[in-house]
């Protein structure tokens, strides 16, 4: 509250030193240095920062001191919008842990305002983005609605996150797919879509993936149509991301993606988990290696590790600019 009896030069003096303060928050290499403004929603307005991994984009928002998100699904797939928006494939939110055992809790809404479980590029940034905000640390655990996440920080500025151990069971993807396979699971099983005849392995990372293996991933689909329509096959109760996989070596696998709610992206870190343990399943590369996955935005290393059944995802997560929106 400001007292009459304030001075200009004592009003300008809070000011600053609020300013200051938020600003020496931030890390001392943060891209925000400049910013004296907090990252939080205010009645109308948002304060961001955008972040890519492999060119899949996405608009953060620091709700550290809040257990929900400061945005609505509505808003949020408005800011996706690449015209009327920001632009961006979903909005994640850096929120207050649940519990002591957690140092955050993340949540993310698709460019549709859907609300998946999980989302591999986007924990990446969001490890970045904390780091930026000054929260310090060499790795996170973080709570999400697929369960604890462990981003961690290399020296290369890369981030290794343990995506924690698939689920395969078919009817806990969720697929209707008859399991064909150990463990009741789907592997290459066969699906009748768009008047064609597909073979369809059905993982989850805490979120559904189909994935198909081609011979030839320019010739053997039609993406724009084959996309939405395997997204939204009745055997799929949740909808699903799809995707297309091509084996170049028995180490190196290319794909392409169709996003559940987010349509054709450039990567999906989820995916590329996904279909690293469904090449190793199908018999089309050997366990235990560090893979290599090409996705239209550049590579990912994915490892899924005997040792412990769990996936480990490797690859970049850059800062690209921050600014204020209207909600
Ligand atoms: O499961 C889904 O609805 C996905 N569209 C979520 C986003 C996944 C993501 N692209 C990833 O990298 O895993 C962020």
């Amino acid at each position: 509250m400001v007292h009459s009896s304030m001075s200009l030069p004592r009003l300008v003096g809070l000011f600053l030193c609020s300013s200051v303060r938020s600003a020496a928050a931030f890390a001392s290499n943060s891209p925000f240095i400049t910013t004296t403004m907090p990252f939080t929603t205010s009645l109308n307005s948002v304060k961001f920062a955008k972040y890519e991994g492999l060119g899949n984009d996405f608009i953060l928002v620091d709700d550290r001191d809040k257990e929900a998100p400061s945005l609505t699904p509505e808003q949020s797939a408005k800011l996706c919008n690449r015209n009327f928006g920001i632009g961006g494939d979903g909005v994640i939110f850096a929120l207050k842990p649940p519990s002591e055992e957690f140092d955050f809790k993340m949540r993310i809404y698709n460019s549709d305002g859907s609300e998946p479980e999980m989302c591999g590029n986007g924990i990446r940034c969001y490890a970045k983005f904390l780091a930026d905000l000054g929260e310090d640390a060499s790795k996170y655990t973080i709570d999400t609605l697929a369960g604890p996440i462990i981003p961690v920080m290399n020296e290369d500025g890369t981030v290794t996150v343990d995506m924690g151990e698939p689920e395969l069971v078919a009817s806990n993807v969720p697929t209707t797919l008859e399991p064909n396979f150990e463990g009741d699971s789907a592997v290459e099983q066969t699906l009748e879509c768009n008047g064609k005849t597909w073979k369809v392995s059905a993982v989850s990372m805490g979120n559904p993936h189909a994935i198909i293996f081609v011979d030839d991933l320019e010739k053997d689909i039609d993406f724009e149509v084959d996309g939405p329509a395997l997204e939204s096959h009745e055997a799929f109760p949740a909808r699903i991301n799809v995707e297309f996989v091509q084996v170049m070596a028995p180490d190196h696998l290319k794909m392409k993606v169709w996003e559940r709610g987010a349509g054709p992206t450039l990567a999906c870190g989820t995916g590329a988990c996904a279909l690293t343990v469904a090449a190793i399943r199908a018999g089309k590369i050997p366990p235990g290696g560090n893979n290599r996955v090409t996705l239209p935005g550049g590579d990912l290393f994915i490892e899924w590790r005997e040792s412990d059944n769990k996936v480990y995802m490797s690859g970049p997560a850059t800062f690209v600019f921050e600014g204020t929106a209207n909600v």
